[in-house]
């Protein structure tokens, strides 16, 4: 029997520090509502949705931090979110500041967790690859401080039966690092959510900017072709605070073609069903992982640690 789940990804402007996380919501309901008019089944929402980028800020009162964080979810503000997708019957993935309260400790993640269409929570991911900077680097023109805000996420790269089929999850960021792919690869992944906050301008490496949209196609398509997976890319674009961010939200085909594409750098919502076998044809042949990979030659590599010099001239 055919396996069809229609997904939508929903795209988000900015936010601004001001926003509040109700007004956030808000538009959030609209997205799904949007959705529920586009036949979607499952929404996808960026990395952090519920408030603007907050650490492009330097920030040593810690409380002011946590005011970023979520202890609770669903909690009082997003709380609506959950009961509008319920009555919808539309599942939904969500990036959030998560803060659990454990032994005594406090700890902090860049979350994203998968919601199905009955309202119960049936996935959470912890973001892995934490881009930026642990101190405060001031001749930035704006801070990167994943490093200092967030633990790295201690849950790897979990794969999720759920809507027909089998999810995972994984945050900005990761999305560049082809284990990422590989590692829900091997689980037999069939449709990767993501969601993205990529600024425009890279302080530390200006000269990448021009490729920006280049480099995230790049790294989606292959990760989806090389795994014969979906891939559900997500920004929240535009000028967030000052900071122009990329959009160019997308769905990859297992194929590595892009099926759907937003065309603003605004809220704005894009679907596609999604044939859940349509990585099968890769699966089983040019990825036939079984038959073509030789793991036993990857243990040969060396884990490394520290930099890679260049050759002495
Ligand atoms: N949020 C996040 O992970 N942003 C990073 C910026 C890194 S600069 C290339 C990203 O990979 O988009």
């Amino acid at each position: 029997m055919p396996r069809y789940l229609t997904v939508g990804a929903a795209q988000m402007g900015p936010i601004q520090r001001d926003h509040s996380r109700r007004d956030v919501v808000g538009r959030l309901i609209a997205h799904l509502r949007e959705a529920r008019r586009m036949g979607c089944e499952l929404v996808v929402f960026p990395e952090l949705t519920l408030t603007t980028f907050f650490p492009r800020w330097w920030m040593p009162d810690q409380a002011e931090v946590d005011a970023w964080f979520e202890a609770d979810m669903p909690g009082p503000d997003t709380a609506p979110l959950f009961a509008e997708a319920k009555a919808l019957g539309i599942g939904f993935c969500l990036g959030y500041a998560e803060l659990v309260r454990q032994d005594g400790g406090t700890r902090r993640f860049n979350t994203s967790i998968l919601v199905e269409r009955d309202g119960r929570i049936v996935g959470k991911y912890r973001k892995v690859h934490l881009p930026g900077h642990a101190e405060h680097e001031p001749w930035r023109q704006f801070q990167h401080l994943e490093k200092r805000y967030f633990e790295v996420g201690d849950l790897g790269f979990p794969v999720y039966r759920a809507f027909g089929g089998l999810i995972g999850m994984c945050i900005c960021n990761d999305r560049r690092w082809p284990e990422t792919y590989r590692v829900m690869g091997l689980q037999g992944v069939e449709i990767v959510l993501l969601g993205y906050n990529t600024p425009l301008h890279n302080p530390p490496a200006p000269d990448h900017d021009e490729h920006s949209w280049f480099h995230n196609q790049l790294v989606m398509q292959a990760g989806a072709y090389q795994n014969g997976t979906w891939v559900v890319g997500v920004a929240k674009g535009g000028t967030e605070e000052g900071v122009p961010s990329l959009a160019d939200s997308q769905i990859v085909a297992p194929s590595g073609k892009v099926v759907a594409r937003a065309a603003s750098d605004g809220d704005e919502l894009v679907a596609h069903r999604c044939d859940l076998d349509a990585g099968r044809s890769y699966k089983t042949t040019t990825f036939n992982f079984v038959v073509h990979r030789q793991p036993d030659q990857y243990r040969m590599i060396v884990e490394r640690k520290g930099a890679v010099e260049p050759p002495a001239t």
